[in-house]
Parts: C-alpha cells; structure tokens; sequence
C-alpha cells in the first residue's frame, strides 16, 4: 500500500524547517503542515512588543550552511523578533522551502495504522493525509494558555495573549495597559508597553529573578569578527552544558574568598547574555547554601534600581532561588517601577476576583483598563502533543499515555507509536534551541537515511530501552533546584488540569551527555529500537 508522503511533518518552525531539508537531501517525498501562514513557529506568533531571544544572534542562527552564515547580517547582539522572523523568511526562500509546506493548515489527529504500518494525519478542515513516518516538529512553548479567571471573555476593551499577538502594531498611547504575568514574555512586554502606555499596571503573582540583558548593535568590525569565527563559536556550543556560549565557572562557591565571589557575580552582571545564569560557579545551581549567595546578590540590584523600597521588596522572589526558573534577561525593566504611569499589583496579597467588562478587580480594588495583555504562558513541553489526538499501536492515545508525565526514547521516539519520531519533544535537551534542533534533527535524518538503506520501513522504541532512558532521565535531574521548583521547566501549568504538580519533562544533564547517549544508541546498530 503506498502512502501520499515518505513523512509529514508537523511545524514550520526551525525544526520543521530544518528536517523538511534534510529528508529532501534523502529523497523524502515530504509534507510540512503548518498552523500559521508563514514559516518560523515560535518567531511567527510571538509579535509581541519587545520579544527577543536571549542568546546571543550568531550562536542561535543555522549552523549548517556555510553561505547561509556568511550571509546573514544580525544587526543586534540579542536579535529582537522582527528580525528573526526576517531571518527564517530568508531562509525559506533561500532552500525553497515553501513548496513542500501547506500552511494554515492545523493538525487535528494523527493515528497509526497497525495494518498498513503508517499513519494517517487529519487537518481540522477534515482533509486525510498518509505518510510512513511522522515527525513532531511542534515546540516545546507552542501551547500558549489563558488564566482560568472568571469573567474573562466578558472584558469589552481589547486583550491578547502575547503569543497570538496580532499582525498589526497595537497602539498604546495614551492608553491604560494591564499586564498579566511576569515571566520572560512579561518582562520583555512590560519594558517596551511602559515606554508609551498612558497607565501601565503589572499584576505580578510570583516575581522572578531576572538580570540586564545588555543588548547592543553589532558593529561592522564585530560582523567581520563573527562571520571569521563561526567554527569556533559552534565548537563552543557544543561543548558548554546547554549549548550556549557561556558554561558554569569549574570553581565551586566556597572555594572562593566573600570578596573573590562578589567580584565574579559583578563582572557577571555588567556582561551581555545568560552568563549570569550559566555562567556561575558550579555549584551555585545546585546546592542551596551557594544559590542563596546569588540569590543575595541579585536581591542587592534590584533593591539599589528600584526608588520604593517597598515595591523593590515585593519585585525580590522569596518561594525559588536565582536561576531556579528561566532567568528572564531585562533592559531596564526594574527602573520601569520608577515611573509615575506604571503601578506594580501584588495579587498574591490581593489576588485577583474576576474580570469585568472594564478592567480587572482585585479583593483591593476595581481597575479599568483599555487594553489586557496575557503573558500567562504555556502549557509547556507535551501541552502541543496533547492538543492533537495522537493515537499509536492498537489505538492506544498518547495523551492517556503521558497522563502521568511522559515517557520517550531519548525524547525522540515513544513506545506504542512507531514511526513517529519527535523533535524537542520532552526529555532532549533544550539549552540554545536551535543548536538542540540541529542536532535532533541530523539523528533523525541519520536514522531514515539507515532505514533506507537497508531497505527497513518500521521503526519502534523498545520497552526496556525506554525504561533505561527514563531511569537516566530521572537519576540525572536529583540534585538540580530547578527540579525543586514549580515553573514550565517542570510541567507546572495551574491554568491546565492535571498539570498541577511536578514532572521531569526536561533532560536536565548536559546538551553532551543527552548526544553521548543518543551517539551511543545509534552506533549500536540502533538495538533500543526494533527495526524491520
Ligand atoms: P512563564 O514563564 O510560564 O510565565 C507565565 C507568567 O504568568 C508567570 O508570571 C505566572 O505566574 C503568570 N500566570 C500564569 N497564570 C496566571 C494566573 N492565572 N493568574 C496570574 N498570573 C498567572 O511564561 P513566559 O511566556 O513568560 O515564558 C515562557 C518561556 O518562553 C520563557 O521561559 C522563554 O524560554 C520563552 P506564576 O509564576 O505561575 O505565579
């Protein structure tokens, strides 16, 4: 029985980008489905204002075309989304990528067919389509949620929820502003809107720590620099824990003198980039009594950048440690607080009642508001599995299946689902995601091109392999606080049922081991696997 497609991939973002290019290379006959109009995925939704990444442009870009690199021009050290999305564009038209892809086009199912070995994938316009294998290709932050607050759809002004942000500018002059959530989207919204809003007022329910970015053009010596040194800052990505430029300083915490650490958190702080959060003594993530001196430390900044001490107090996380979270990197964001039309809500003290249909009110007070902005975001990491029904061998629904908290080969394959094969699903490491894509991608494509080859059209996680991942998976992430901690990193989604408490859904060791391991079973003739 023969198949419309070799692969459908779902996503038109930088994994599916990247994977619909190389199965070309292996002669795939491949269909890319794509929810939006238009190619880029996380950078396609995320307009908000001030949305950025926060690695530095040259480590995040492709790596695998050289004239790709030597082509591209970031113009800023921290590309903002505007230009990312202009990158991807590029791209896309550079390897005629589009005319594989059909967008606007959602994937509502996909089941596997235990006769014919395939699967057949379903649009929400009802259309069916079948292929061999298929490839999540989805995100790990693609399933954006709105707060369970009563009266929330009854609010008469406009409101959005940061990753559907609309196409067009939103106008916030003169405008009263209401920012929900205070995570890395919030911080980004919240120092651009307040920078127009008429009123700008933040309703903060967990602060987070968050440390200066210090962004900046790049400039035409430091352009010829980078395009000189693309091999060596690829070589260090994929050297470092997460793949980013900078990696944990091999000094632990108390083997230091109280002046030495102060001077490397300052040197630390004054620097561009996550180095701050990566870049700490090695222990500073890890044991408790060395975060605190972090922790201490950033409490200091944010205490000496805010004018009201007060406000400054209620800004300073008490419930996790630095770097316990995803550190949100900020320009200015605390001085935002100094400004007579920007008003910090504590609504753990005053939680929020109910949304009206002119504003927002607390068990404090009534505020209206023209615009709501929800940066409340994602149900992360299996949330975009879970919104496509997905059903493997003998029907069994991979939703039921992860109930409990996923299970993956490797984070790349599922037991019960054969010939699916997913890109940074949960269990791979994340890190700088692009270098993480990359290399989940090219395992992938090894593992086709194998098949192939050897004339071998099935593919499935074995059970005890899978159990043998899921032990390394748990067993390397005791120890870390971030796993202590509720937050996406560990599945914790309040807004969503069964996603109130913790779960390991990450690959919290480093980006080598996580590609030790995946090396390891590839080179033994693929054995976690059963091929036929
Ligand atoms: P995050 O980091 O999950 O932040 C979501 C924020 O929204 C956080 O401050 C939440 O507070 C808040 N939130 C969520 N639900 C509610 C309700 N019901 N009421 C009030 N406040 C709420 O998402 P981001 O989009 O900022 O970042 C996700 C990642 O994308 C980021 O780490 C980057 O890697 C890119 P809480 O902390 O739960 O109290």
């Amino acid at each position: 029985m023969s198949q419309d497609f070799d692969a459908i991939i779902i996503g038109a973002g930088m994994s599916g980008m990247y994977q619909l290019l190389r199965l070309r290379e292996l002669g795939m006959k491949v269909r890319v489905f794509e929810a939006g109009s238009g190619v880029g995925g996380t950078w396609y939704w995320n307009r908000y204002p001030g949305a950025r990444f926060d690695s530095e442009s040259y480590s995040y870009g492709f790596s695998f075309s050289k004239e790709l690199l030597q082509d591209w021009n970031w113009t800023e050290h921290f590309s903002p989304q505007p230009e990312t999305l202009r990158y991807l564009d590029h791209v896309a038209d550079r390897f005629d990528l589009r005319r594989d892809m059909q967008f606007n086009s959602r994937v509502a199912s996909a089941h596997y067919r235990d006769a014919s070995q395939d699967w057949i994938v379903t649009l929400a316009d009802g259309s069916t389509h079948t292929a061999r294998f298929v490839i999540t290709a989805i995100g790990p932050l693609s399933a954006a949620t709105l707060p369970n607050i009563e009266g929330r759809d009854s609010f008469a002004g406009q409101s959005f929820h940061t990753y559907y942000w609309p196409h067009e500018a939103v106008d916030f002059a003169g405008k009263r502003v209401a920012v929900i959530g205070t995570g890395a989207t919030g911080i980004q919204t919240i120092q651009e809107v307040a920078k127009t809003a008429g009123t700008l007022t933040v309703f903060q329910r967990t602060p987070n720590w968050a440390a200066p970015l210090h962004n900046r053009p790049i400039t035409d010596e430091e352009q010829a620099g980078i395009k000189a040194s693309y091999p060596d800052i690829f070589r260090r990505c994929e050297e470092t824990f997460s793949c980013f430029l900078h990696t944990a300083d091999p000094r632990g915490t108390f083997e230091v003198t109280a002046e030495e650490r102060e001077a490397f958190l300052e040197k630390l702080y004054g620097e561009p980039g996550f180095g701050i959060w990566v870049g700490l003594f090695r222990d500073m993530l890890t044991d408790p009594a060395a975060n605190a001196i972090v922790s201490e430390f950033i409490a200091r900044k944010i205490r000496s950048r805010v004018n009201d001490p007060a406000v400054a107090e209620k800004l300073i996380p008490t419930n996790h440690g630095f770097g316990t979270r995803r550190v949100p990197m900020e320009t200015r964001y605390f001085e935002v607080y100094n400004q007579p039309n920007v008003t910090l809500v504590d609504i753990k003290a005053t939680p929020i009642q109910c949304i009206t249909s002119t504003g927002i009110t607390t068990t404090d007070a009534s505020f209206d508001f023209d615009i709501i902005i929800y940066a409340t975001g994602f149900d992360a990491l299996t949330g975009s599995f879970d919104r496509i029904d997905i059903r493997g061998e003998g029907g069994r629904v991979l939703k039921q299946d992860w109930s409990g908290g996923a299970r993956t080969l490797m984070g790349m394959l599922v037991e019960g689902f054969p010939n699916l094969l997913m890109l940074l699903g949960p269990h791979t490491a994340l890190g700088n995601i692009p270098r993480s894509i990359e290399y989940n991608v090219d395992w992938v494509t090894r593992l086709l091109a194998h098949m192939r080859q050897h004339d071998l059209t099935h593919v499935a996680a074995r059970p005890e392999a899978v159990a043998e991942w899921m032990d390394h998976v748990m067993a390397i992430g005791e120890g870390l606080l971030s796993n202590q901690v509720d937050s996406w990193f560990t599945g914790v989604n309040r807004n969503v049922a069964g996603k109130e408490t913790r779960v390991i859904a990450r690959y919290s060791g480093s980006a080598p081991d996580y590609r030790a391991k995946c090396e390891e079973i590839a080179a033994g003739g693929y054995r976690a696997m059963v091929l036929q």
